[in-house]
């Protein structure tokens, strides 16, 4: 029975936005950048002490802190049956360099705002309630994203995750350890857990809901996608007494390999490819570039295309490489998935009984519920967002947005930790 349900309430009626809306702004301020984004990376001194500001806000609601050997960070309402597989809800507060204040950050928030108006309230779900927040989803620090949700799952194990350095060369494992010491108050458990369904509560990063004036996205599913990084080998040499003909550039292989990509996307609309990080050894005016290091994300709804167009990736490096030598590494690949139907219906059927315009919206960004989805039955809500923007200092919602997902999220992890 719903808290204050006998008296006609919903958990929804309980959420406090208010509180929601300083929270995200609070949240914010770790990490923030001069044009009013947030550069709060992955383990980074900003995200331990953006940590420990959940974990109070969880305690002061009676919440129960744990953290994982990869990090990931629980907030746990018990039930009243406590043996039963808990509810998740959650998302990353992880950002980009030049990320933005709702990107992950509103999906942590939510879920830990719905579980403080739980808690608040008289009655207590069947099943446990926990609010999560993953470790490293953006995979801007340490590549590929993802690992928190990936190691919980079983997707990816631990040991090679760890094994990873950022540009400076301080691995995971160094700063991991840094996060786990900073919270010695906080329990550990293993990694993964039996969970009885997952929801994720997101900003869109996409202009549909704004465009149409719809409040609710009830996703559908996410588009696949492959990540890769390449090393270009040449040699270094005088910029001024190499004759061109006699050169090894490093850059000018892989300009010419990154165009011949982009012509192999064909379709600039329909295929997502970006190569967003591009470093040249030893990056000096007067030397030919002996090395250069670029990723590319390749993302498309159509797992046959992806896996056609992933797949010849290596052969149009090779092909291009002129005097130099290249290595194409695939560092992650995760197909295009579509959410169960019932959870679908379930956020639907909550947006409805709210009142909020809906419709279903495929997610072109990744986001952890895509390996929830194969760990428990999973779904997602969106929100619109300021024109679409995302990735970027300029990210914004609106209180309202915020507001009408995270009473759509109450209610559904309600009727999933008390019903069904
Ligand atoms: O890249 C993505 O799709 C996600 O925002 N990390
Ligand atoms: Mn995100
Ligand atoms: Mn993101």
């Amino acid at each position: 029975m719903p808290p204050g349900k006998q008296h006609g309430m919903h958990p929804s009626d309980l959420i406090d936005v208010d509180r929601l809306w300083r929270r995200l702004m609070r949240l914010a301020e770790f990490g923030a950048t001069s044009a009013g984004g947030v550069n709060r990376q992955a383990l980074s001194p900003e995200e331990i002490a953006a940590r420990k500001v959940l974990a109070a806000w969880a305690r002061e609601a009676g919440l129960t802190v744990l953290n994982d050997p990869i990090g990931n960070l629980f907030f746990r309402l018990e039930g009243t049956d406590p043996a039963a597989a808990p509810v998740l809800s959650g998302s990353h507060i992880d950002s980009q360099p030049t990320g933005g204040k709702f990107d992950g950050t509103f999906g942590v928030l939510a879920a830990l705002e719905a579980l403080c108006a739980l808690a608040s309230s008289a009655g207590k779900p069947r099943r446990p309630v926990e609010a999560v927040a993953w470790t490293n989803e953006e995979g801007s620090r340490f590549a590929p994203g993802m690992m928190g949700s990936e190691a919980f799952t079983g997707k990816r194990a631990l040991d090679g995750m760890l094994a990873v350095e950022d540009v400076d060369g301080t691995s995971v494992r160094s700063a991991l350890a840094r996060v786990l010491a900073a919270e010695p108050d906080v329990s550990g458990r293993p990694l993964g857990f039996p969970v009885h369904a997952y929801v994720e509560a997101h900003i869109e990063q996409g202009p549909i809901l704004e465009r149409e004036e719809t409040s609710i996205g009830v996703v559908s599913g996410i588009q696949g996608s492959r990540r890769f990084r390449v090393t270009v080998s040449g040699e270094a040499a005088h910029a001024g007494t190499t004759p061109r003909r006699d050169r090894k550039d490093a850059v000018l292989a892989a300009v010419g390999m990154i165009d011949a990509l982009s012509g192999l996307a064909g379709d600039p609309e329909d295929v997502m490819f970006t190569v967003g990080l591009f470093r040249v050894k030893p990056n000096a005016p007067s030397v030919v570039p002996r090395e250069a290091y670029f990723s590319i994300d390749l993302r498309h709804p159509d797992n046959d295309v992806l896996g056609r167009l992933g797949d010849a990736i290596p052969d149009c490096c090779h092909s291009n490489k002129g005097a130099c030598a290249v290595a194409v590494e695939e560092i992650a690949h995760a197909p295009s998935l579509e959410f169960p139907g019932s959870l679908r219906e379930s956020i639907s059927t909550a947006a409805e009984r709210l009142g909020l315009s809906w419709r279903e919206i495929h997610s072109a960004a990744g986001h952890d519920a895509r390996q929830l989805h194969y760990h428990c039955d999973s779904g997602m809500i969106f929100i619109p967002c300021r024109d679409g923007i995302s990735h970027n200092e300029s990210e914004w919602t609106e209180p309202h947005h915020v507001a009408d997902g995270s009473r759509v999220l109450a209610d559904v992890l309600w009727e999933l930790a008390d019903g069904r």
